[in-house]
């Protein structure tokens, strides 16, 4: 059994038998520091083994059970690794910042009753317009970030823009740019990805 830890309060976390390509959630009663030195989420633990940041949780999975999946999604020999890694390495540097900045502040601060600050909205949208302007141009010349197949340097985008484009009113960033809109189609429409929206938008478990 494999633990992914997503949350220190208390809502669940993905519980993965490695026997099937099956998912639940669970709800745990704590998430104690000793999962994330950071205190944060996630945090995966496999047999004696606990991890965390989510890129490298990433890597480790596809590297240990790729073959029970999608044997390409992290390359299949040096050069498609760093042709992935470079766009994994983009989302956490380039991508991430202005876009979890505005996850938060667009999606999250409402829910939370918290007062948006405009000035670093408007800051963030304005830099990460700047990083979508270099996707725009490199997802016009191969129909996935690392090359003309799926892999996880696009899953790895997924997570805010799909906060982004349904959670807030900033949809347009990604669709009004045509590469970048077919890109997001594509991807989202993906069998195993609706399914972690579903399991993401249904109620936390009891
Ligand atoms: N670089 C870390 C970021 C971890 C992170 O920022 N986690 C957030 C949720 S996405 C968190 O736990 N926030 C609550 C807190 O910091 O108290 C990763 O990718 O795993």
């Amino acid at each position: 059994m494999i633990d992914l830890f997503f949350s220190k309060f208390e809502r669940c976390f993905i519980n993965w038998d490695r026997s099937s390509t099956n998912f639940s959630t669970l709800t745990i009663s704590h998430f104690p520091n000793l999962y994330q030195p950071f205190g944060q989420v996630p945090a995966f633990q496999d047999e004696d083994i606990t991890l965390f940041e989510s890129r490298s949780i990433n890597r480790y999975i596809c590297d240990k059970y790729g073959s029970q999946g999608n044997k390409g999604l992290y390359g299949t020999n040096p050069l498609e690794k760093a042709s992935i890694d470079q766009w994994i390495e983009a989302e956490g540097q380039s991508f991430n910042p202005p876009s979890s900045i505005l996850v938060f502040q667009l999606a999250f601060a409402p829910r939370m009753k918290l007062k948006q600050d405009e000035n670093l909205i408007r800051q963030n949208e304005e830099k990460l317009k700047k990083v979508l302007d270099v996707y725009e141009k490199r997802l016009g010349e191969s129909q996935y970030l690392a090359g003309d197949e799926f892999t996880l340097a696009d899953l790895s985008h997924f997570p805010n823009i799909q906060y982004l484009v349904n959670g807030t009113d900033r949809a347009e960033l990604f669709t009004s740019r045509e590469n970048m809109g077919r890109w997001w189609g594509e991807i989202s429409s993906r069998e195993s990805w609706k399914k972690v929206v579903e399991m993401q938008n249904s109620p936390p478990p009891s």
